[in-house]
């Protein structure tokens, strides 16, 4: 009888770490569970883009505006403001470009982070029309999910798209 508890005990305890294990995983994969992916526009084999009025917003609005991509942009609000998204990626190494529109010099950057890259501070190169702001370079070790986001840096900027381009 007394084996017979203990193993019972053995059996109980663990279903108990299963559980747990289960909940770790689920927490440690909530960066990126739950986020919204993107529809991929493909321009050529090498070259993507996905549209930030379809990602994950935190306190932003979505806006018309004629000649953006997707007939939209987001603004962010203020420094709570965020956009992510997770697009799937191949293995291997990209450059990422955000298009935004930047009112004025006083209202044109963002910060983004790129999968594990560091959070950097870009704007688009001139204002008053959707242009690219300067490359980021990914590295994909495998494939599978990249988490991107865009977090408030300045006011009124209009966030079009990201795009991707596979580079050797
Ligand atoms: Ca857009």
């Amino acid at each position: 009888m007394e084996k017979k508890n203990s193993c019972a005990g053995a059996g109980f305890s663990t279903i108990l770490w299963g559980v747990l294990a289960i909940l770790v995983v689920a927490l440690m994969g909530s960066g990126c569970a739950g986020l919204m992916k993107p529809r991929i526009h493909r321009v050529t084999e090498d070259v993507f883009f996905v549209e930030v009025e379809e990602f994950t917003l935190t306190n932003a609005k979505v806006q018309e505006l004629d000649n953006a991509s997707g007939g939209k942009v987001v603004v962010l609000q203020d420094d709570t403001s965020r956009a992510e998204a997770t697009v799937q990626l191949s293995k291997g190494n990209y450059q990422v470009t955000v298009y935004a529109l930047g009112p004025s010099s006083e209202e044109d950057a963002f910060y983004l982070t790129a999968g594990e890259q560091w959070e950097e501070r870009l704007w688009p190169t001139w204002t008053g029309e959707i242009l690219p702001a300067p490359d980021v370079s990914l590295t994909q070790q495998a494939d599978g999910p990249c988490k991107i986001v865009i977090r408030f840096a300045e006011p009124n900027v209009q966030l079009d798209r990201v795009e991707f381009k596979r580079v050797p």
